[in-house]
């Protein structure tokens, strides 16, 4: 039979279950990367399993998204990191060396493996020809300990790329234009892989860009074949040896076929507030722009900062644009130093960030009130730039070079200039001096772990209710992402203290919410959470299920969910509960009582669970979609509990 790309690395990895698209299947999982933002969680609950040394091929511990030390708990949480990977054999990519997408797909990613990480954008690693996951914290350390990663086996869409793009057009259109077409929701459960002609001129890091977004998308994950083009791109980093080719069989068969030509593309954007709200750049109405960051994990290669060093030579940032650049790794700045590029932006009166997440999750540099700000990020969800009132557009870096001359949204084609060339150095200039290896496992045995006062144990739960009793705390709408539920920027500092991060829960929708839950757990009640469509889209934050389970929320009843978030509350004991009949979300009231009996009898049967709203007087049934192994999960109180 014909084979997917998709298929053929899940089907080498598999360690339970078949290869039939929506049933739960298990598979090995080679490599693991975190973050430092959800990443202590993820080790403190790796200590948990009582595990002496990771059993991956290979996992890193990077440090990029809390670098900006303000208070001591940052700082406490990288050294905590940092001996976490010295005790127990993990690579540490220190703050200061990058991004970690950007950093693995330089230094760690292989065609054919299986990557999970916790982190949403993990399926940057798709670039390369491997299968690459973002998890919830909990689900990377059960990867490290051995344990498989349970996904539905997923459905493969076929993106199938044509023709060439043309000057000004370039890598983050050809997602924006999937975005489009694919939109922010309804795609759980599909892989997007790439073929066609069109992806052989796309280069690795342009590919990166592609799968980096394609998380806005909510698809499980997106992969391009490993071909010519990422052999060339292994050598440049000298691991030409970890290149294997690896693609689709030809007349593959495949769930859903769109074709892409990619010379009748346009610049684009996603205008405020969405990433699934795209225009053509030309069609949209005239946008004073106050602010332009060029960076984040989707563009910030060396590719995209020379290009922009290109466009701006001799010129200078508009007198009322403050443009932030932020690279994407030591690497890249290194290389962009050593070959002229950063004089040239610096020149041109680019403000220099370090190279992490910074802008793109809101811990620096948000812009003005009531400003409009372009990014070349992968997110512009209300408040996630740090300022409320302020409006983000996303667009690619020749469109960010645009606007950091004319100090408006502007079609870079409108520059009337000829489009520059860049060509990615044969070979980089690499230093990996800023990434600390495994100890061995004498050595490792020495070590102490650090931990510093922000640091607490991750709360345990109770096991589920038979009955659950309780109140609709709080009723949202649709696309609810995890930074309404939890924000990140100023207040991701404590995530490793629940507590007191769980006080910010839904800050920018309802900031009495933390207060009346906490009053609803304390007398007794539940908390229910009653939402639209694809609630939890967006981040892979466990934080936005661990600090909700914290307050005694028991059950979301959404019309949809996304993937990650709904895995994270199974694995913290919250039953994520669908209306089968959708007209039923208008008849449920903030602050209605509610009442669902007979759950552990109803779970176990694989029958709709009851909810009898006891306000209004009328019930309706639910949908709780859980495999065998969930509905143990769920009726332990979470994964902690099981193990
Ligand atoms: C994001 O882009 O929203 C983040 C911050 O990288 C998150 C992870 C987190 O919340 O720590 C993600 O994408 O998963
Ligand atoms: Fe960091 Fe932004 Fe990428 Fe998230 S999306 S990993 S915050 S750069």
């Amino acid at each position: 039979m014909k084979k997917t790309l998709t298929q053929k690395i899940i089907e080498s990895h598999l360690v339970s279950g078949t290869y039939l698209p929506g049933e739960e299947i298990g598979i090995r999982i080679d490599q693991t990367l975190t973050q430092d933002a959800t990443g202590t969680m993820a080790y403190l609950q790796f200590e948990a399993l009582n595990v002496s040394r990771v059993k991956t091929e290979l996992s890193v511990s990077y440090v990029d998204h809390n670098t900006i030390q303000i208070g001591y708990e940052n700082a406490d949480d990288h050294r905590y990191l940092q001996s976490i990977a010295e005790k127990y054999g993990l690579y540490f990519s220190r703050p200061g060396n990058g991004i970690c997408h950007q950093v693995h797909l330089e230094r760690f990613g292989k065609p054919g493996k299986t990557l999970i990480g916790s982190d949403s954008h993990t399926p940057t690693g798709g670039a390369l020809g491997m299968i690459a996951i973002g998890a919830g914290g909990l689900d990377v350390a059960l990867a490290l300990a051995g344990k498989p990663f349970y996904l539905n086996c997923p459905k493969v869409i076929k993106i199938h790329l044509l023709g060439h793009l043309q000057p000004w057009v370039s890598a983050k259109d050809i997602i924006l234009k999937v975005l489009d077409l694919f939109g922010t929701k309804g795609n759980v459960g599909y892989v997007f892989e790439y073929a066609g002609p069109g992806v052989e001129s796309l280069t690795v890091p342009e590919r990166a860009t592609i799968t980096n977004m394609g998380a806005e998308c909510g698809v499980t994950t997106s992969i391009f074949p490993s071909d010519e083009m990422t052999r060339r791109f292994l050598k440049s980093q000298r691991r030409e040896e970890d290149w294997i080719e690896i693609h689709a069989d030809l007349d593959a068969n495949y769930d859903k076929v769109v074709e892409i030509d990619l010379s009748q593309l346009v610049p684009l954007t996603a205008k405020p507030s969405s990433p699934g709200n795209i225009a053509p750049i030309r069609e949209c109405e005239p946008v004073i722009i106050g602010q332009v960051c060029l960076g984040s994990c989707t563009n910030s290669s060396y590719k995209d900062l020379a290009r922009v060093a290109k466009i701006l030579k001799d010129k200078v940032v508009h007198p009322d644009v403050s443009f932030i650049i932020s690279p994407g790794s030591k690497q890249v700045l290194e290389n962009l130093t050593r070959d002229g590029y950063l004089a040239e932006l610096l020149a041109s009166g680019a403000r220099l960030m370090e190279n992490a997440c910074g802008f793109c999750i809101g811990n620096s540099q948000s812009p003005q009130s009531k400003s409009v700000s372009l990014r070349t990020s992968n997110r512009n969800f209300p408040g996630r730039s740090g300022t409320l009132d302020a409006e983000v557009f996303l667009a690619s870096p020749e469109a960010a070079a645009a606007a950091v001359i004319t100090g408006r949204l502007t079609d870079p084609r409108d520059l009337g200039m000829p489009y520059p060339e860049v060509f990615i150095p044969e070979k980089f200039y690499i230093d990996d001096r800023m990434i600390i290896t495994p100890k061995n496992a004498e050595a490792a045995s020495e070590v102490s772990i650090y931990r510093g006062p922000n640091i607490g144990p991750p709360p345990v739960n109770d096991p589920l209710p038979d009955r659950i009793n309780g109140v609709v705390t709080l009723k949202v709408g649709d696309n609810i992402t995890t930074d309404h539920i939890i924000p990140a920027g100023k207040r991701m500092k404590y995530r490793s203290n629940i507590p007191k991060y769980s006080e910010y829960l839904f800050e920018i929708l309802d900031n009495t919410f933390h207060d009346r839950a906490m009053k609803i757990r304390e007398s007794g009640s539940h908390n229910i959470i009653v939402a639209g469509l694809s609630y939890g889209q967006g981040s892979s934050r466990e934080h936005a299920a661990i600090c909700p389970m914290y307050v005694g929320v028991k059950a979301i009843i959404a019309k949809s969910f996304e993937r990650i978030h709904a895995a994270n509350l199974i694995n913290f004991g919250i039953l994520p509960l669908t209306f089968i009949n959708e007209e039923y979300y208008e008849l449920f009231v903030q602050g209605d009582r509610l009442m669902l009996p007979d759950i552990y009898l109803r779970l176990q049967e694989g029958s709709p669970l009851i909810v009898k709203n006891m306000t209004r007087n009328m019930s309706t049934e639910l949908a709780c979609q859980l495999s065998g192994r969930q509905t143990k999960i769920i009726l332990a109180g979470g994964v902690l509990n099981k193990c």
